[in-house]
């Protein structure tokens, strides 16, 4: 379903939230609005096929529709490997799991309606945060990036991908502008795209590299490296020290 949520104009554009009417577009919305969306999620399978553990779990935190665990389920290569997906969204959730049944994967997957901040996590091989650290209030980044380490043994992966704000402003505005023509290119309005960040403003809430590469190296990721970036939005894959 194609996402026009914000094509008309609003006397008031009010918070954005995941119901049910963006997890009926979301995955029109996700690929039209994030470069690469496509190729990270097909990446998230082959990295964690090369860091998933036997006998270990896998997180998807902040699962959406469930496109990260599918494609990790798909690649894995231990059959005793759990797979979670943990999404606090109803609408996200209930769509994951019509989805999750219709591909019936080879390894096991739970779904959690949970928050994030509070779920669960053990032995995680691998975690990851695809687009969903941006939605936690900043004061409750460090905790949870915290928790994920924790669960975490040396050689273990965190996958963390975000919308990022550049500290230098005229980098910032060149990147968001680039962004914004992306945008464009894919069908979305002005007054959509307007919408839209207005909807957002202080719901995604970006950081620089620099603020993830910290929190990241507090939490004991020894090595992080950026493995893909086009304008501003980019992953990069953090190895438990
Ligand atoms: C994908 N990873 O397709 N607890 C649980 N879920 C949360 C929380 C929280 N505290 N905050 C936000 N979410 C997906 C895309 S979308 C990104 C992730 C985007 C969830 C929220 O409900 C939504 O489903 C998801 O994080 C963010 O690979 O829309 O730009």
């Amino acid at each position: 379903m194609k996402d026009d949520i914000y094509a008309q104009p609003r006397d008031a554009v009010a918070r954005f939230s995941f119901d049910e009417q963006v997890a009926a577009v979301f995955p029109d919305m996700i690929r039209r609005s994030v470069p690469g969306y496509g190729t990270m999620i097909d990446m998230i399978g082959v990295l964690s096929a090369r860091y998933a553990r036997p006998g270990t779990r896998l997180y998807d935190l902040g699962a959406s529709l469930g496109a990260a665990t599918l494609a990790m389920a798909r690649l894995l290569p231990h059959r005793d490997c759990e797979l979670v997906a943990v999404d606090n969204s109803d609408a996200m959730i209930a769509r994951a799991r019509t989805l999750l049944q219709a591909e019936a994967p080879q390894v096991p997957v739970t779904l959690r309606c949970e928050d994030i901040r509070e779920t669960a996590l053990e032995r995680a091989s691998v975690a990851v945060l695809n687009f969903t650290l941006q939605f936690v209030p900043l004061e409750d980044r460090d905790a949870l990036i915290q928790r994920i380490g924790a669960a975490q043994q040396a050689g273990d992966i965190l996958i963390l991908s975000e919308k990022i704000r550049f500290a230098d402003a005229e980098e910032d505005a060149l990147q968001q502008a680039l962004h914004h023509a992306f945008k464009r290119n894919n069908g979305y309005s002005d007054l959509e795209i307007s919408q839209k960040r207005t909807a957002l403003e202080n719901v995604l809430v970006p950081e620089t590299l620099a603020d993830h590469e910290a929190r990241l190296q507090a939490a004991g990721y020894t090595r992080v490296h950026v493995w893909f970036r086009c304008f501003n939005f980019m992953s990069l894959v953090a190895v438990r020290g």
